[in-house]
């Protein structure tokens, strides 16, 4: 519990009328779930509080009850009546952030909610991040919880896809025995989870069946497959007219290779052809991360993402370089959270799967 962060958050939210909330770019389970939930809670203390989005890039989750209530990023911009407070939540960078919203919440006194590794170049004036944390959702729930809030059903559905897609259903390094309880409590409440849960991982559309047969096309496996990578061009998306949301999982085909350490999901966003988006997984102690860092991204020890800006061939020459460069070192043992035990004698399997959704790609 960090006291004194709440205390300072606290004396944010006390202070402030108008809150506008946001997470990252390509926003998944846990930026919306933990940004619903924030402003709906903001709401049941009498603050204006508006949640806002990309809500073309909702894919799936835009079943989820909370969704009216999102305030299209555009429209931030042109609200008339000035805001006083930003909260970040699943993020901690201004150029993570929706581009539209940033000239907006720059400059606004900013509550930090993120639970991402490495937690550096903060710029708010609270931050209650928690690496540990296993989404940005349980530390709103227990933000919640240390000032007596309520939740309602529709902040309870969004902290449980916060924390159902950022730890992989309860499956990651990440989920804790608090992560647990944390659910425990939010499923007191009435939680559509086997809805929720279909609609997120077991049922998919006409375009997203293409586009993973596709994907499992262009699979390549180097190093017996403890590398792996799939691919999806601008023309795979364009014969299907199918968007990015609809290949969000497409990197956890390279990952089911037996031996697979490092997995990469390669494409091309219709009309910025110049533009490879790489989607890295990791097992072991390969930093994902740190590879994404080399091209300018970021994300999780195990789930990270950057964008190349060149051709198709050239990014794959220029990642596969920097695997390959990787991989001439054994990785350095890491602990990726404070509750993990350095438990390597009774665990022969690799680690854990990454600590990021099945529903996007980083
Ligand atoms: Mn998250």
């Amino acid at each position: 519990m960090n006291e004194t962060g709440f205390q300072a958050a606290k004396a944010l939210i006390d202070g402030a009328k108008r809150i506008v909330i946001s997470g990252h770019l390509s926003p998944d389970g846990d930026t919306i779930g933990s940004a619903i939930a924030m402003a709906r809670l903001l709401a049941s203390i009498g603050k204006e509080a508006y949640a806002t989005a990309d809500l073309n890039s909702l894919g799936k989750l835009g079943f989820m009850k909370g969704v009216k209530d999102l305030v299209p990023v555009r429209k931030i911009r042109h609200q008339r009546k000035k805001f006083d407070l930003f909260v970040c939540v699943d993020c901690r960078a201004i150029d993570r952030l929706p581009p539209e919203i940033r000239s907006t919440v720059e400059g606004l006194p900013t509550l930090v909610i993120d639970h991402h590794d490495g937690a550096t170049g903060s710029f708010g004036q609270a931050d209650i991040s928690d690496p540990s944390a296993s989404s940005a959702g349980e530390i709103v729930w227990r933000f919640a919880k240390w000032n007596g809030w309520e939740l309602d059903d529709v902040v309870a559905e969004a902290l449980w896809v916060s924390i159902v897609t950022d730890t992989g259903r309860f499956a990651y390094e990440k989920c804790s025995p608090e992560t647990l309880m944390v659910a425990a409590d939010i499923l007191r409440h009435n939680v559509r989870k086997e809805l929720i849960n279909d609609i997120i991982y077991n049922r998919f559309s006409n375009k997203a069946m293409q586009l993973k047969r596709l994907a499992w096309k262009s699979l390549h496996i180097w190093r017996s497959g403890r590398v792996a990578e799939v691919t999806l061009t601008r023309d795979d998306f364009r014969s299907v007219r199918g968007v990015k949301a609809d290949a969000e999982d497409a990197v956890e085909i390279p990952r089911l290779c037996q031996r697979n350490e490092v997995a990469v999901y390669f494409y091309q966003i219709p009309d910025r052809t110049k533009e490879i988006r790489c989607s890295i997984r990791t097992r072991g102690n390969w930093n994902a991360a740190e590879l994404a860092a080399k091209f300018g991204g970021g994300g999780h020890l195990k789930a990270a993402g950057c964008t190349i800006k060149t051709s198709m061939g050239a990014a794959k020459r220029m990642m596969r370089a920097a695997i390959k460069e990787m991989m001439k070192c054994p990785p350095k043992p890491q602990l990726s959270s404070p509750t993990a035990k350095p438990d390597t004698k009774t665990s022969p399997e690799p680690a854990p799967a990454p600590s990021d959704s099945a529903v996007k790609s980083v």
